[in-house]
């Protein structure tokens, strides 16, 4: 008996439906496409999630953005900003040149943190967790050593603290 194909009356097949936000959903074609799903591979199964993952901007301590996914941007201790994050403009905290105690100020009650970032920067870190201990990176070559003590002086004293 011939049947109409409209309604479709095959059995429609099952795929993975990938959403924007990278996770997966075995769904048929048109319950994808209706439920705003990006990419649907028929036959694909959901274990392991082959979706491509989303991308958002990755802060690093020293200021810098890269676009990448979340568990990238934790892979390389960064902290994600969210899907679609773009990097530019930047939107990662800077480091405070010289704010070495995070007060928001340079000023002399930021010379004894400074020295102890040089000498102990285990200690540092755990005497001011909240602070990025690169706010002592001076000159700004990405560590903080001795090389770092002139420009401190003069930020300190002429309030010059950008790098040179
Ligand atoms: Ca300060
Ligand atoms: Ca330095």
């Amino acid at each position: 008996m011939d049947q109409p194909c409209d309604p479709d009356p095959c059995v429609q097949p099952l795929g993975a439906c990938c959403f924007h936000d990278g996770h997966c959903e075995q769904l048929q074609q048109a319950a994808c496409t209706a439920a705003g799903g990006e990419v649907w591979t028929m036959d694909l199964p959901c274990e392991p999630n082959q979706c491509v993952q989303p991308t958002g901007a990755c802060c690093f301590d020293d200021g810098h953005c890269e676009v990448l996914t979340a568990a990238g941007c934790e892979a390389g201790a960064g902290i994600f900003e969210g899907d679609d994050a773009v990097c530019d403009p930047n939107p990662c905290p800077q480091p405070v040149h010289g704010d070495l105690n995070c007060d928001g100020f340079v000023d002399f009650g930021d010379i004894n943190p400074f020295v102890l970032a040089l000498s102990n920067p285990s200690v540092y870190q755990q005497t001011y967790p909240d602070c990025n201990i690169l706010n002592g990176d001076m000159n700004c070559d990405g560590t903080v050593d001795f090389g770092d003590i002139n420009p401190f002086v003069t930020c300190l004293s002429t309030g010059d603290c950008d790098c040179p």
